[in-house]
């Protein structure tokens, strides 16, 4: 009698779980997901460069990694996400950084920041740069995904929000967009 009651209700609970967490057998999103964005050019420009994005989980860090030519020696450019996959109209309408909680623009490592906030790319004497950060706010599933959004290279270097004016806590003064692309998903 006594199991009659128990095991029922031990049942629901059981399964109330496995509905919270689980698809079938699988957690909720605890498979790897790839990215890859192919920065071309701007009209009049020349900088290119390939960033790969890997995030194992939607809770896990984003590996975001990558190499650049063709950009001026010796520099630290802007690199961002930025909101729309468009470029129907060059790096421009893919609009402002992606800042789904209306922050203010940071570095990749400070507190207030936009997700989409990269910091910058850094070249050597021949405008060759890689590119290697782990990032706690890009994802590519779940509500901050980067998926068929665009990455984006400014000529100038983005100065994290530091540069005491009013631009500086918007595009941290990047200046003009240089190379984009769109994120789209890979194997
Ligand atoms: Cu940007
Ligand atoms: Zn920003």
């Amino acid at each position: 009698m006594l199991a009659y009651f128990v095991l029922p209700s031990s049942a629901a609970l059981l399964s109330y779980t496995m509905s919270k967490n689980r698809i079938g057998d699988c957690e909720k999103g605890d498979t790897e997901k790839k990215a890859i964005c192919l920065v071309n050019p701007e009209k009049n420009q020349v900088a290119k460069g390939i960033v790969h994005f890997e995030q194992e989980n939607q809770y896990a860090k984003t590996h975001i990694f990558g190499n650049f030519t063709n950009l001026s020696k010796n520099h630290a450019h802007g690199f961002h996400i930025h909101v729309y996959g468009n470029l129907s109209k060059g790096c421009l309408t893919a609009g402002p950084h992606y800042n789904p909680y209306a922050k203010e623009h940071g570095g990749p490592h400070s507190t207030v920041r936009h997700v989409g906030d990269l910091g910058n790319v850094f070249s050597d004497s021949e405008g060759n740069a890689s590119f290697d950060h782990w990032d706690p706010q890009i994802a590519l599933s779940g509500s901050n995904s980067v998926i068929g959004r665009a990455c984006v290279l400014h000529k100038f270097t983005d100065d994290h929000g530091c540069g005491g004016n009013g631009e500086s806590k918007k595009t941290g003064n990047a200046g003009p967009r240089i190379g984009c692309g769109v994120i789209g998903l890979d194997a």
